[in-house]
């Protein structure tokens, strides 16, 4: 999606606006954020600072608004369907709509994006079909490939292991020349993986052209970001390594979407990466075989009610005389139209062939693993006479 009047849509400077999962503690971080600025446009009441309100043109704020309304609709439509038994296992990401979908505004289609396994609605405005995205929710190995054209890895569950590779596709635009850049999205739990510490410094050395967004929601899984880390201030881990670090209110689609162009900009000029730390809270299920209940209090969740992305946005675009309640409705049926549209065409697409799950570990499958799969295999189909 391209970005009109790119240098206007640069910040300019920060505020130290953003909250941190201890929301009332904004900014008292013991450790010294040094220069991380700290970045908020759009406050939780939808006011936008003028002096830093990006030109990013009005057909591009629509088609950011539908794309975060998209991503909501899905992971709705998803839930529903995985309680129903027609999904797998899904990771939701509810209240994070502004991060995932302004990571993904400023690159063009020659840039590479590198998902987590929360990022689909930035895969879907990348490209990806949405019933592909369910198939791949619900298990079928052929729904993980990117779409032709679609500059996207595959999504990694192995947590932060997607961004050393990341890493290493910015050093080959380096290598060929090539004035484009990737951005790579990873968890407050997936950047205490080694790993990522290796990511981090060889770009800052090899200067590539890597935007690092650490989505940093609270939560891994059932540990808090206070328990994971002794720093809460994850962009102090690119600063430690050289790289330049913002962090961001990851609820601010303007934030984010500035940001990211910023980053981007930077990466395009041969300076090098980035780190984004976007701050933000995973109001859903870490994933639906997942119960919150058990290790965190609904009050927890309070003060980021207030702080929701698309009701900020929609105040914003309400203000800018772009959005009515009656065109919110129309885009909330739209969005709704297209994902039952979506679920129709998976619900259509061939059924799995179970012996498939035996197919790729060996190029020729050993006789032992042959006498598992015929036995297997007879088993199911005796089940199924029996029902
Ligand atoms: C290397 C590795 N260790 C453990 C896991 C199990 N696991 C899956 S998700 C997750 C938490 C990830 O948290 P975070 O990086 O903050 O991302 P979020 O789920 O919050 O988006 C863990 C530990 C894994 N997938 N990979
Ligand atoms: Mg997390």
């Amino acid at each position: 999606m391209a970005i009109e009047n790119q240098d206007k849509a640069t910040p300019t400077s920060g505020k130290e606006v953003v909250p941190p999962h201890t929301p009332s503690a904004m900014n008292t971080s013991p450790i010294d954020l040094g220069h991380i600025e700290v970045l908020q446009i759009l406050n939780e009441h939808g006011e936008v600072d003028a002096g830093l309100e990006p030109n990013l043109g009005d057909d591009t704020l629509m088609q950011v608004y539908r794309a975060m309304v998209l991503a909501r609709t899905f992971d709705q439509r998803m839930l529903t369907m995985q309680r129903q038994g027609r999904m797998g296992t899904f990771a939701p990401n509810l209240g994070q709509e502004a991060c995932i979908i302004g990571q993904v505004v400023p690159l063009t289609e020659n840039d590479w994006y590198a998902p987590s396994y929360r990022s689909f609605g930035a895969q879907i405005l990348r490209g990806w079909p949405m019933e592909q995205l369910m198939r791949l929710w619900a298990g079928f190995h052929d729904g993980f490939p990117p779409p032709e054209n679609v500059n996207d890895l595959p999504f990694s569950i192995v947590i932060g292991s997607h961004v050393l590779p990341a890493v290493g596709i910015g050093m080959g635009m380096n290598y060929k020349k090539k004035k484009e850049c990737i951005v790579v999205n990873y968890g407050d739990g997936a950047s205490s993986q080694g790993a990522v510490s290796e990511a981090l410094n060889f770009a800052a050395v090899y200067k590539a052209p890597v935007v690092f967004v650490c989505e940093n929601n609270g939560w891994a899984i059932s540990t808090p970001v206070q328990k994971q880390t002794m720093n809460e201030v994850l962009a102090t881990r690119g600063s430690a390594h050289g790289i330049p670090s913002i962090r961001v209110d990851g609820n601010d689609i303007l934030a984010m979407i500035c940001a990211t162009q910023e980053a981007v900009t930077r990466a395009k000029n041969g300076d090098g990466p980035t780190l984004i730390e976007a701050i933000t809270y995973r109001m859903s299920l870490h994933t639906t075989a997942d119960d919150p209940k058990v290790y965190r209090e609904e009050s927890q969740l309070d003060p980021w009610h207030c702080r929701c992305p698309i009701t900020r946005f929609e105040t914003y675009l309400k203000n800018k005389q772009l959005l009515t309640d009656e065109s919110i409705k129309t885009t909330l049926e739209e969005c709704e139209h297209d994902v039952i549209a979506a679920r129709d065409a998976f619900y259509a697409m061939p059924a799995a062939d179970p012996s498939e799950i035996f197919d790729y570990l060996y190029e020729s499958i050993p006789e032992e693993l042959k006498a598992q799969r015929d036995e297997y295999l007879q088993r199911l189909r005796d089940k199924w006479e029996d029902s």
